[in-house]
């Protein structure tokens, strides 16, 4: 399948990796039906880490940990699953774990990793922290389904922690924000962006893709919107900027997407017409963004772009808006 050509009118704020899709699952050491969904960070050493969902025949996906000096070659990935599904304690995970974002929190020396535990009541979110990768504390289910698409703020705000997510309400599904004193106890629910309606790109369903970008500006957002055809459902890229003290205050919301599926490894998969951002690094000089996305949710694939750039797309592309705030 090829996709009609491009416009050469638009910004263009990714460039794709030539190499990619960068992992599949024929790099698995073990036997995969897809590798997708990475949450990403970079080690202290400079180490690439992708926490990469990983699907097995039964259609259950458990989480394995790939590594790179580079961050797009010479992955070593772990011979075994990482973190996969432990039904006994945790039956909330009886169909997987699921989509992984990660948080490196200074104030506890660990990683925060927000995740889909699928249980059979629909998407949760489970936390865990980790130092390493190699082992992992379970905090548990910290929001109940349905909800997903979500990730930890790096710091308290306001002395509380603060986690991005997606409820779906009878109000549709869009990103909200609660906060906590423990990281255990999740309250103050918050909207912080609605999906649109209608023929937009971003109507009805939206979601965090990576963890927020701090920047001088703001908090950065890259979220995915779902256009929902009679063919297939179109996962696309947009941004929004968030004030840095008060991150459910929307500052700008850009009007258009900024990156969709094109590519034939986008297009065609078990879900084509999917990109699917769960984490990023940036690069040493402060700027130049690596996202690592899942492809029609199938592989894993790799796009890099500049966070002044998107800063500046916003300015151009990006409209105030008013939020109407609502308690859940
Ligand atoms: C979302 C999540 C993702 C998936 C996407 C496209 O709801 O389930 O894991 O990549 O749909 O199928």
């Amino acid at each position: 399948m090829v996709a009609p050509p491009l416009s050469p009118h638009h910004e263009i704020l990714f460039r794709r990796h030539t190499g990619n899709p960068i992992l599949t699952a024929a790099d698995w050491p073990y036997a995969a039906n897809t590798v997708l969904n990475p949450g990403a960070t970079k080690l202290a050493d400079g180490t690439t880490v992708l926490l990469c969902r990983v699907e097995d025949r039964r259609g259950h996906s458990h989480l394995s940990v790939a590594r790179s000096k580079d961050g797009v070659s010479d992955w070593e990935i772990d011979p075994e699953p990482t973190f996969a599904a432990d039904i006994d304690r945790h039956p909330e995970e009886i169909w997987g774990l699921e989509d992984p974002r990660i948080t490196f929190v200074e104030e506890l020396g660990q990683y925060a990793v927000a995740y889909t535990s699928y249980s059979s009541g629909g998407p949760g979110v489970s936390l865990a922290l980790t130092e390493d990768f190699r082992s992992f504390e379970r905090l548990g289910v910290v929001m109940q389904p349905d909800d997903k698409d979500a990730a930890l703020l790096p710091y308290r705000i306001g002395g509380r922690w603060a986690m991005i997510h997606r409820p779906i309400t009878t109000r549709g599904a869009h990103i909200w924000i609660s906060y906590s004193p423990d990281l255990r106890h999740w309250g103050d629910h918050r909207i912080m962006l609605e999906a649109r309606a209608g023929a937009w790109w971003d109507a009805r369903k939206i979601g965090l893709s990576p963890p927020l970008i701090e920047t001088d500006r703001g908090w950065l957002m890259i979220y995915h919107g779902v256009r929902e055809t009679c063919d297939a459902s179109i996962y696309r890229l947009g941004l929004a900027l968030f004030d840095r003290e008060n991150p459910e205050q929307l500052i700008r919301r850009g009007d258009r997407w900024i990156f969709g599926p094109h590519e034939q490894y986008e297009l065609v998969g078990d879900v084509g017409n999917v990109v699917f951002p769960c984490g990023y690094t940036i690069a040493d000089d402060g700027d130049t963004l690596n996202l690592y996305y899942g492809a029609a949710d199938s592989t894993i694939a790799l796009a890099t772009g500049s966070v002044q750039a998107m800063l500046g797309w916003l300015d151009r592309y990006g409209q105030l808006e008013c939020v109407t705030r609502r308690a859940a």
